[in-house]
């Protein structure tokens, strides 16, 4: 049906199924949406499929390229949005009206984009090809303050979902910042033995430790095993945390060879490829397959039982990528299937999930990273300015959708990824640092991956003072902070994609 409504002071007209009056809104149903806006050639807030995906308020007249080296396009956003690349969004959209107050549309459910151009802010539910078709798709709509308004729509989205049951986000110790793929047993080692006195409650082990993605077992580089590692983590007074990336599975595993049918597919029956990453391709396990759950469930039970209660579960969209399952679930839906078996097998265990859906894994995540990587660098000249990649590595990559995605924090806790303290080994002058030390504290979970080895003495009791203060925040605007009193400015990100 088509109509009109009265909110705040503008009047718009609307196409939906159903249009009913909320406390703080609308609720729409309907596949389809469509709204007609006055506010012409304005700022859309286009919001990206996962944790790494681009997320900023964009000009509905400039257009961004799209990223131009395709191999990297399964793990920079969801496939049909390189379609209307940049001016749509997974799940939540919003228009910035001259006043400065927003107009937004947000699902309540999976599957859902939301698009943008100088005349209409529409929704569209992914259905699909050949299943049942299900009651409309749930709709938010409201107008107002900015803060406000995605207040109202995470309380929405809690009512549904619910949230993360933890109020503190543990301070973590990650590996893959310094060290990357060449952990070894005897480097952690040394690493944890000098964190011994330092304030973090997680020594998270990252990337490195597996034979391949697929093979969830300790590699030559750990010959102790993961077991006697968790156990040295824990006498050290540190939560053992560790990587996996459960829903890929690379072409040299064993068990690609042990279980082809296993994996998602085309229409032509080949293999998704799920990205490009660690010199090669690499797949997706189709998570509604019975079988692959019960490997998902052994699998998170065999790594709690070497006694690890921290889970980084990485590169999660792989799972909500389009394909042919077991159950024609459509993607979102199918993912959290998967998520599902994931949070059941990890019982207490903290889960911070990364590289996820945003939505679809809301109230199943303790935790879940809201941006791309930082890296010891502001900007990657070749991919992200060349190629246009504003997903890869990089500081200002990482802040822009971080900054980004506050508003999610009532839901789990978030994570900005890591700060570095250090001076070695660091392109990052000293602002570039601070601007990741204060986005700690606005999200409120603090991480890094500095051995306490490459710090110099003041640098350490600078990471000490880090993690042991607790500065009061004031949020004055869509990038402007008051951290314990001092103006913390994040506008640089206005308008900026390039440099
Ligand atoms: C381990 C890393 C770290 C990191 C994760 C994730 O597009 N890419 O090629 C790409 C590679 C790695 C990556 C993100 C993107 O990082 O976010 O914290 O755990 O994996 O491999």
């Amino acid at each position: 049906m088509q109509t009109q409504i009265l909110i705040d002071d503008i009047t718009l007209s609307l196409q939906a199924d159903g249009v009913q009056l909320a406390p703080d809104g609308y609720l729409l149903q309907g596949d389809q949406v469509v709204l007609m806006h006055p506010f012409g050639a304005t700022l859309f807030y286009r919001h990206g499929f996962h944790s790494w995906s681009f997320c900023s308020w964009i000009p509905l007249d400039r257009s961004l390229p799209r990223p131009s080296d395709g191999r990297f396009w399964p793990q920079i956003d969801h496939p049909v949005q390189f379609e209307d690349y940049p001016f749509v969004g997974s799940g939540v959209g919003a228009l910035q009206a001259q006043d400065g107050k927003i107009l937004l549309l947000g699902a309540l459910d999976l599957d859902t984009r939301v698009r943008a151009d100088r005349f209409t802010l529409s929704g569209q539910i992914q259905r699909p090809p050949a299943g049942p078709v299900g009651p409309p798709a749930r709709w938010y709509l409201a107008y107002g303050d900015e803060e406000a308004v995605f207040e109202s729509y995470t309380s929405h989205l809690s009512e549904i979902y619910g949230h993360g049951r933890h109020d503190k986000a543990p301070r973590v110790w990650c590996s893959w910042y310094s060290m990357y793929t060449r952990i070894t047993q005897e480097k952690l080692l040394s690493a944890l033995e000098d964190l011994r006195q330092a304030p973090f409650e997680v020594f998270q082990i990252d990337d490195g430790w597996q034979v391949c993605m697929g093979d969830w077992e300790a590699n030559e580089k750990f010959a102790a095993g993961m077991a006697a590692l968790a156990e040295k983590i824990r006498q050290s007074g540190f939560t053992p945390g560790i990587w996996l990336a459960p829903f890929i599975v690379q072409p040299k595993s064993s068990l690609i060879r042990l279980h082809p049918d296993w994996l998602l597919r085309d229409e032509r029956g080949e293999w998704v490829v799920a990205g490009h990453n660690w010199g090669d391709v690499f797949y997706s396990l189709d998570v509604t397959h019975p079988d692959v759950q019960s490997w998902l469930k052994d699998l998170i039970m065999k790594v709690r039982s070497w006694g690890f209660s921290y889970l980084k579960l990485d590169f999660l969209y792989a799972a909500a990528l389009p394909g042919l399952r077991y159950q024609q679930l459509p993607d979102e839906q199918a993912y959290r299937m998967g998520l599902s078996v994931l949070r059941q097998a990890a019982g207490e265990a903290y889960v911070l999930v990364c590289g996820s859906p945003i939505l679809a894994s809301l109230g199943l995540a303790d935790a879940m990273r809201i941006g791309p990587d930082v890296a010891p660098y502001w900007q990657d000249e070749t991919r992200s300015n060349l190629l246009h990649d504003l997903t890869s590595p990089g500081t200002l990559n990482a802040i822009r959708t971080t900054i980004h995605r506050l508003w999610l924090r009532p839901l789990l806790h978030i994570d900005p990824d890591v700060v570095f303290i250090r001076e070695r080994y660091n392109l990052l002058l000293p602002d570039q640092r601070q601007y990741l030390k204060d986005l700690a504290y606005i999200t409120g979970f603090l991480a890094t991956s500095d051995p306490l080895a490459w710090l110099d003495d003041q640098e350490t009791r600078d990471l000490i003072q880090f993690l042991e203060s607790h500065p009061h925040i004031i949020r004055l605007g869509r990038y402007l902070f008051q951290v314990d009193g001092r103006t913390v400015d994040f506008r640089f990100l206005e308008d900026k994609w390039r440099t």
